[in-house]
This record gives C-alpha cells, sequence and structure tokens, in this order.
C-alpha cells in the first residue's frame, strides 16, 4: 500500500492501476528501496572488469578502485558518461532533422517542406550564407552543409552554430578557457575515450569535458534542432491551448504522440485530420490527437495540439484505457508502457529502428514514405478505436487552459507594438524599475520521486510573488499547464504587483483583453535553445556577459541525463542552475566544489543544488538579488 498524494488526475490513475493490479512507477519506485548510496554518490565504477569498485563515502572501505582511482576520478568520469548520453541524444535529434530537411532537399522526401522562409534567411544569414538573390533551395543547401560540417569536421574550427547562436563575449571566454568544440561526433568520442579504463584521471580536466560537451548539447543539439524544426514546420505563435489529462475523448481515436521529433508527429496529425471520415465510418467522432512529453510540447507550440500528459503521466495515461495508439519515437519512453497497454486495446507503435520494445508494432518511419507510414500508423489506431468502442474508459476529468507558443520571435512581435524601434527596451526598463525582478527558466523532467512535494508548482508560486517571469520548456512546461500557470488568472491570483502590471501591458500590447500568463511556454527541452537565445539578446543589448543578468535556471525534478547536459551548458554559458534531486556527484569532494563554487570563477555560472522548494526559490531570489545590486539597479 502507498501512501504518497499525487495531483488529482496523476492519483486517480495511480489508484485506478492499483485496485486492477497493475504495476507503475511509484509502485516500482517503492520496491527500488533503498536505492543503492553508491550509485546516488557517484563513487560506483564498472568501466572495466577488475570492477565494479565502490568508494566508501564514510572511508570505512576502500578509498580507490582496484586500478587505483579516486572517487574524484570515478564520480567525473561517471558523471561524464552521463552528460555523453544526454548530448548524444539531443545531436542524434538535431541530425535526425538535418537528414530528413537534407532529403527534402534532393527531393526524395516530398512530404515536407520549407514552412518558414523568414527563419531559413535568419539561419543563413547568422550562418554567415549569402542569401542576397539567390534561390531559396540553394541556401538551405548550405543550411545543411553547415550543419553537417559540425558534425564532421576536424580542422578544430568552432563550432557554425556556436559562431552563430552564442554570445561573443561567452565565445572569447571559452576560447581562452580551452572549451571551444568544433565537431559534436569528435567530442562525444573523445568524452567516451578519456573516461575508459586507464585514461584521463584528473578529475578538473574531466569537468572540462562536461563543459565541452554542454556545449556540444547546446549548439549541435539544441539550437541546431530548433532552428531546423522552425524552418520546416513554422516557428511557434501565441495561442490557447487545453492540457492535462481530461483532454482525451472517449468517442474519439485517441492518439498519444510520445517522443521528441515533429518529423513524425507534424505528418500523423496531418494524417488524424486527413482519415477523420474513415474514423467517423468505424464509429468515432473523430480522431483526437494528443501530446506526451516533449513531442506534445512541440505539437502544442505550433499547432495547438492539446497537451496530454507528462513523462511521469506517460504510462499513466494508458491506464485510461481510452488511448487507441500511443506512437513513439525516440527519447523517454518507458519499458513499462507495452506492458500497461496489453492490459487494453492500446496499440503501441515504435517508429525508429533503434527504438523498438517487445510487444509493441514497428512502424519504420523514414521521411522518403512519410505519408505513407503517417497513413498506415493513423489507419492502426482507427482499428485499435474499433475493438475499444463500446467498452469503459476511465478518463479523468481535470482539464485546464493556458497560453502557449512563446518563440522569442513572439514575444519580440508583442514587444515591437510597445517599442517598435527597440523591442528589448521594455523588458530592460521593467527589469530596472524593479517591475521584473529577474527571469528564471523552469526545464525538465517531472520526477517521480519529488512530484508530490510539488516541487515545480511550489517555486514557481513563490518566485511569481516576487515578481519574477517565469519561462519554462519540456515536462515542466505541462506540469505548469497542468497547475494552471499559464494562463492569464495565474497572473492575477499569483504575481506581486510589479509584473502584474508588465503582464497587463503585454497583454494589451499583444491584442488580448487579459494580461499574458505569468509562466511562458517556450517549447519543448530542445527549445531551451529559445531561451538562451532571448538571454543572449538581453546580454548583447545591456553589453554584459549573460552570468551578469538577474536571471537563472531550475531544473526542480531532474530525470534524465539529457537535463544534465542541458544544465551543464547553460552553467557554461554563465547561468546559476537549481537542480533537484541530488545530482550524483556528491561521493567527488572535487566535483562537489567545482560545480557549487568554482565554476563561477571560471564561466560566472554554478550549480546550486535545493531539495526544498520554498528555500529553492529564495536560493534563486538571492542570486537574482546580488545580480541586481552588481548592476547597480
Ligand atoms: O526532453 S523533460 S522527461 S520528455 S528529458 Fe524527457 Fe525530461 Fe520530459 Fe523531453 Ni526533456
Ligand atoms: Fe574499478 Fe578502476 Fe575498473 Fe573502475 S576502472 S571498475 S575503479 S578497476
Amino acid at each position: 500500500m502507498i501512501t504518497r498524494k499525487f495531483d488529482s488526475a496523476t492519483q486517480s490513475l495511480i489508484d485506478r492501476a492499483e485496485s486492477i493490479g497493475i504495476s507503475t512507477g511509484v509502485e516500482r519506485l517503492s520496491n527500488q528501496q533503498p536505492q543503492c548510496g553508491f550509485g546516488q554518490l557517484g563513487t560506483c565504477c564498472r568501466i572495466c572488469y577488475m570492477g565494479p569498485c565502490r568508494i566508501d563515502p564514510f572511508g570505512d572501505g576502500p578509498t580507490v578502485g582496484v586500478c587505483g582511482a579516486t572517487a574524484d576520478t570515478i564520480v567525473c568520469r561517471n558523471l561524464l558518461r552521463e552528460e555523453v548520453g544526454g548530448a548524444s541524444s539531443h545531436v542524434g535529434h538535431a541530425r535526425h532533422v538535418v537528414v530528413a530537411f537534407k532529403k527534402m532537399l534532393e527531393g526524395k522526401a516530398p512530404s515536407y517542406k520549407i514552412t518558414d522562409k523568414d527563419k531559413l534567411l535568419e539561419v543563413a544569414k547568422g550562418l554567415g550564407i549569402e542569401t542576397d538573390g539567390r534561390d531559396e533551395k540553394e541556401i538551405a543547401k548550405d543550411v545543411v552543409e553547415k550543419a553537417l560540417e559540425d558534425l564532421s569536421r576536424q580542422d578544430d574550427e568552432p563550432m557554425n552554430w556556436i559562431k552563430f547562436r552564442a554570445p561573443e563575449k561567452e565565445i572569447k571566454l571559452w576560447k581562452e578557457k580551452g572549451l571551444l568544440v568544433s565537431n559534436a561526433h569528435n567530442e562525444i568520442e573523445e568524452a567516451m575515450h578519456r573516461t575508459s579504463m586507464g585514461n584521463d584521471e584528473d578529475p578538473v580536466n574531466l569537468l572540462l569535458a562536461c563543459l565541452r560537451i554542454g556545449l556540444v548539447d547546446g549548439y549541435a543539439g539544441l539550437h541546431m534542432a530548433t532552428d531546423f524544426h522552425d524552418i520546416l514546420f513554422g516557428t511557434p505563435k501565441v495561442k490557447t491551448i487545453e492540457a492535462n489529462l481530461g483532454v482525451l475523448d472517449k468517442d474519439k481515436v485517441n492518439i498519444a504522440m510520445h517522443g521528441h521529433n515533429p518529423v513524425l508527429s507534424e505528418k500523423i496529425l496531418e494524417w488524424a485530420g486527413k482519415l477523420t471520415s474513415e474514423a467517423e465510418e468505424a464509429g468515432a467522432k473523430g480522431v483526437n490527437v494528443v501530446g506526451v512529453c516533449c513531442t506534445g510540447n512541440e505539437l502544442t507550440m505550433r499547432r495547438g495540439v492539446p497537451m496530454a500528459a507528462h513523462n511521469m503521466q506517460s504510462e499513466l495515461i494508458l491506464l485510461t484505457g481510452a488511448v487507441d495508439a500511443m506512437v513513439v519515437d525516440m527519447q523517454c519512453i518507458w519499458p513499462s508502457i507495452t506492458r500497461i497497454a496489453d492490459c487494453f486495446q492500446t496499440k503501441i507503435i515504435t517508429t525508429e529502428s533503434f527504438v523498438k520494445m517487445q510487444g509493441a508494432v514497428h512502424v519504420a518511419f523514414e521521411p522518403e514514405e512519410a505519408d505513407k507510414k503517417a497513413e498506415e500508423i493513423v489507419r492502426l489506431a482507427i482499428d485499435a478505436f474499433k475493438q475499444r468502442k463500446g467498452k469503459d474508459v476511465f478518463i479523468p476529468s481535470e482539464k485546464s487552459v493556458g497560453m502557449i507558443g512563446f518563440s522569442v520571435e513572439a514575444i519580440i512581435e508583442v514587444l515591437k507594438k510597445l517599442n517598435a524601434d527597440d523591442p528589448l527596451m521594455p523588458v530592460i526598463d521593467n527589469i530596472k524599475n524593479g517591475n521584473i525582478y529577474g527571469v528564471v527558466g523552469f526545464a525538465g523532467c517531472p520526477s517521480i520521486k519529488l512530484r508530490d512535494t510539488y516541487m515545480t508548482e511550489i517555486m514557481v508560486k513563490e518566485l511569481l510573488k516576487n515578481n519574477v517571469l517565469v519561462v519554462t520548456t519540456g515536462c515542466t512546461a505541462h506540469i505548469c499547464a497542468q497547475a494552471g500557470l499559464l494562463n492569464s488568472d495565474a497572473t492575477e491570483k499569483y504575481c506581486g504587483e510589479g509584473l502584474k502590471t508588465v503582464l497587463k501591458v503585454l497583454g494589451e500590447a499583444a491584442g488580448l483583453d487579459v494580461p499574458l500568463p505569468p509562466v511562458w511556454h517556450m517549447g519543448s527541452c530542445v527549445d531551451n535553445s529559445r531561451i538562451a537565445t532571448l538571454l543572449k539578446a538581453l546580454a548583447e543589448r545591456l553589453d554584459v556577459r549573460i552570468s551578469q543578468l538577474p536571471v537563472a535556471g531550475s531544473a526542480p525534478e531532474l530525470v534524465q541525463e539529457k537535463a544534465v547536459s542541458i544544465g551543464t551548458w547553460l552553467m557554461a554559458l554563465g547561468l546559476t542552475v537549481h537542480i533537484a534531486p541530488h545530482p550524483r556527484i556528491l561521493g567527488s569532494p572535487v566535483a562537489t566544489k567545482v560545480l557549487t563554487e568554482g565554476l563561477e570563477e571560471i564561466t560566472g555560472g554554478k550549480a546550486f543544488v535545493e531539495l526544498d522548494p520554498v528555500k529553492a526559490a529564495s536560493g534563486l531570489l538571492d542570486h537574482i538579488k546580488s545580480k541586481r545590486e552588481a548592476l547597480g539597479i
């Protein structure tokens, strides 16, 4: 019997699972207790077969592994390998999109087209590509070449995407510190090489490699993916959407899109529309595509698709019995889902050759045959609906309304209504006068370990009360949406007077009758790039380093390796990043000291670990206060 208490929609499905004897993550986590202390501290090494070795943090047991590796070496090697996992995911994602784009340009993937020509030109110009009087396709080919260079060059030139998207002051600093990276694949290879048995022993050198992998993640992963997504599918605009599990509709064919890559989900959405009449012939009232995790964020940002579930709910949504198909591509897909789906009529459909699941239907999705495959997948969902029709389902009623689509372009468009020549000025003025005390970006996952502490919601509300504007991405955006933090009512309810005033003015400027929400949904996890673009614009407009701005980041419920590599990138950029639960570094005095203190002297950024939400918010407020004071505001 588990006595934890989650939000009502989540809890109702956990209760349902328990009543029908299906295991969920909450039960499995409980079965895993106590979790391994060596693992939590990062002091377990299984890099070679003389091990596994573990270092006793209390000094009662061995202080070095069989080969002589210390806790510092072991922890830093493990951290770097975590980051390689994260960066590989993001770079792999970006590469998939670039390859699809390239095939489109070569006429091999005619299902896709360039949707946002302005973005193409912006990216091309940023990469130093000649655009005047040139054919759009030729420009696009050059953009692809620049992307492929960042995955293949051997000349040690800094990555094109770093030169394009990173602030100049930071590029200069990274160069001085030997952090500038050139080719994502080389860096990943070198990180694996240096952490294999008998190579890098120096914990500080290993931590510097972590920063390099952070840069790989930020530029050859996040920024590159976002830029190509926008060119292919459009840059998000502000719109209103619904969120939470109540967006499922028992009378429709429900397709839950889960994973990360819009190259797949955009096509499924299109075919859901095209096959509506077939769904109706099958007795459904239509096809209801809903979003889970980051692909949900991509779909909602561009198409207003309802945000059904964050990562912790990705298995729970299946317990409704109302999902006809869950279509997945890559990353964050729990192995449990096929076993739960098996208890209902739900089909799990995998689409990538490197992401297969026992019990799932595999439809190999290649850009060359995107339409054919998307059509096939939607038909599989309609078939599953036919089997479900008439059976009982259990859909939680919870549903909230939120505003989404805060791309940098959408934000600047609103700001231009206030100052057409210098759109950032109204924000800067309001930061100076304290109406906006600071800005904090919330990113990352829902932690099954912390979700019932409402870590994210409490932190966000504390910050809003203190006039801190919040921007969000990833699964924290789902959490904020479900908590009603993405709508105008939240502005009235939770914001301090200064922030409320600003959001009212911005709401008017946007042509709305209501204030803008206090939490701006900026997209999926790769769209942390959008937050970085906004920071770069602000820092360059003020001619300061990013580390001087009254801003911070938080991954309040860290789960994935990807969140670790994103966090490291942000620290390399100069941000203070709050993290909970503890990262696996505490077993190393060097890693703990460098990441929470020493790094500040190098990049201006640091990690701040705090598990209590109120204390975490107050730590971030103190940080913002010190930055404001240093700027003399
Ligand atoms: O990349 S927030 S659980 S879905 S890792 Fe995964 Fe975490 Fe969700 Fe997206 Ni991001
Ligand atoms: Fe043990 Fe060293 Fe091998 Fe790691 S590399 S398992 S510490 S002997």
